[in-house]
């Protein structure tokens, strides 16, 4: 049978990447789960008898007694672990072939392989973390910068569950000072919103939407500390792409040749302006290609302007076609708006006179003008999100954006019904519905279908 999140067999899983260390370990959980070990364990009944929050040394062995590796073993006692059930930390030679060895003795004694996120969704369920601080977790794994390192552990300090929990004591406040007027109002029919007998605490409502309005908004600044932006070099065929691609990122990575159409596949490489994290992008040029490898690599380019944050147009200084103007206005966008484009003219050391408003005279032969190109960059990256200006902690995944929204939407409905007079009892509605978007965030209001697809997108051994 296909395991499933939310049995509660004992499970194991490597908490550390299987590559050439020093050291590696190894996490196991569930009830039983330390007996489980000892039947594996040179030492059974010192790993027995060990208590909580202690090591023990000794021998990983096979089922006939022979010695896998050496080992210290953590042991923690129900309820004090972070999952909540009993568990181990087995910390082994690094190296895959080690780790290999021992999560084969872990499955023929019994222990099931972990899902993704499982060990984090045992927690949660268990009362040891609240989804903010469980998807945290992951936001630190993968912070691609020290700011966006620094919220998410604000977030799993609890910060963000605070904050909300704030908002949504205020909103039940609301919501029960609105039924209270329902109650009073029935000897002589439906409470009403209006001139006279305004939403109860409607001020708090607004100013509850403000703060969430604030948080939607930081959430882009939030996302961009840390997936990093998309920096997009786009242009016409030898517009000087691939050389200004590695003057950029300070190697020689993307082909050059005096060929138009060499670049074909688009080329990444993460840099940073500021401390905001980029991933900085050659693409193929833009033309209308009758080869058909050109061809993909033309639609590629034009995805990736599509959810770019910054595009770099290059212009061909020694070869201005009028097309390329118009090219340059109608770049693919996302649904906001971006990219923002920033207008280059390229081989400025052998066109020096730049006939474009707006152009800054690149050379990406000689590097003049790379100052001031970098000098724009971070700058369109601080109109974008300023790590050092950011208010306190926000919300860090597009899951709980998408639940702010839900709880925006449903405060501007209920401001909408009092500003037309509508009954209380049509408003309410709208209150409970942005209380139980916020409780959505934290785990109090959750499915099962909810945690599984959240967990899933966890990595093992978390
Ligand atoms: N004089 C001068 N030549 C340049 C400059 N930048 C690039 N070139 C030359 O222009 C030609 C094309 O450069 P690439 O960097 O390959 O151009 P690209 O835009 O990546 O071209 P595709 O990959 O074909 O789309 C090469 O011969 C480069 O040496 C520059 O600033 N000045
Ligand atoms: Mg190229």
């Amino acid at each position: 049978m296909k395991p499933s999140y939310g049995d509660e067999a004992p499970i194991a899983a490597p908490a550390t990447a299987p590559a050439w260390s020093a050291l590696s370990l190894v996490r196991l959980s569930g009830a039983g789960a330390v007996s489980r070990l000892s039947q594996r364990f040179s030492r059974p009944r010192a790993l027995l008898n060990a208590a909580g929050n202690t090591i023990v040394h000794g021998w990983l062995v096979d089922a006939a007694a022979r010695r896998i590796d050496e080992t210290l073993v953590s042991v923690y006692r129900a309820p004090a672990s972070y999952t909540g059930e009993e568990s181990a930390d087995i910390s082994c030679h690094g190296g895959g072939a080690t780790l290999r060895a021992v999560m084969g003795e872990l499955f023929s004694s019994g222990f099931r392989e972990a899902l993704p996120g499982e060990f984090t969704l045992r927690a949660f369920l268990n009362g040891k973390l609240d989804l903010t601080r469980a998807e945290s977790v992951m936001e630190i794994v993968g912070a691609k910068s020290e700011a966006g390192r620094a919220n998410a552990i604000g977030r799993l300090s609890g910060v963000l569950l605070e904050r909300l929990q704030a908002i949504q004591t205020r909103l039940v406040r609301a919501l029960s000072e609105t039924e209270l007027n329902l109650d009073y109002s029935e000897l002589d029919g439906v409470g009403v919103a209006g001139p006279d007998s305004r939403l109860p605490a409607e001020e708090a409502v607004e100013q509850t939407l403000q703060e969430l309005d604030a948080l939607a908004e930081q959430y882009a600044c939030e996302r961009l500390l840390s997936d990093g932006a998309l920096i997009v070099i786009a242009g016409k065929p030898n517009a000087g792409k691939s050389s200004l691609f590695n003057l950029l990122i300070k190697e020689e990575r993307s082909i050059v040749t005096e060929v138009p159409g060499t670049t074909r596949d688009w080329i990444e490489s993460w840099i940073a302006f500021d401390g905001i994290p980029a991933r900085l992008v050659d693409t193929a040029g833009l033309r209308p290609a009758s080869d058909p490898v050109e061809q993909i690599g033309v639609r590629r380019s034009e995805e990736l302007l599509g959810s770019a944050d910054i595009a770099l147009y290059l212009f061909d200084g020694t070869n201005l076609q009028s097309e390329d103007v118009r090219q340059s206005e109608n770049l693919p966008r996302r649904a906001d708006g971006a990219p923002a484009v920033i207008r280059i003219w390229n081989k400025a050391d052998a066109a020096p006179h730049c006939p474009l408003p707006g152009c800054l005279p690149v050379s990406a032969k000689t590097g003049a003008g790379i100052g001031a190109l970098c000098a724009e960059l971070r700058a369109q990256l601080g109109a974008l999100c300023s790590p050092t200006n950011s208010p306190s902690v926000g919300i860090g995944t597009p899951r709980q954006k998408e639940l702010i929204d839900a709880a925006r939407s449903a405060l501007r409905e209920a401001l909408a019904m009092a500003d037309r007079a509508a009954p209380l009892d049509l408003i309410a509605p709208s209150l409970r519905e942005a209380i139980d978007a916020l409780g959505a965030i934290s785990g109090e209001v959750s499915t099962s279908d909810i945690l599984d697809a959240m967990f899933s997108q966890f990595c093992v051994g978390k």
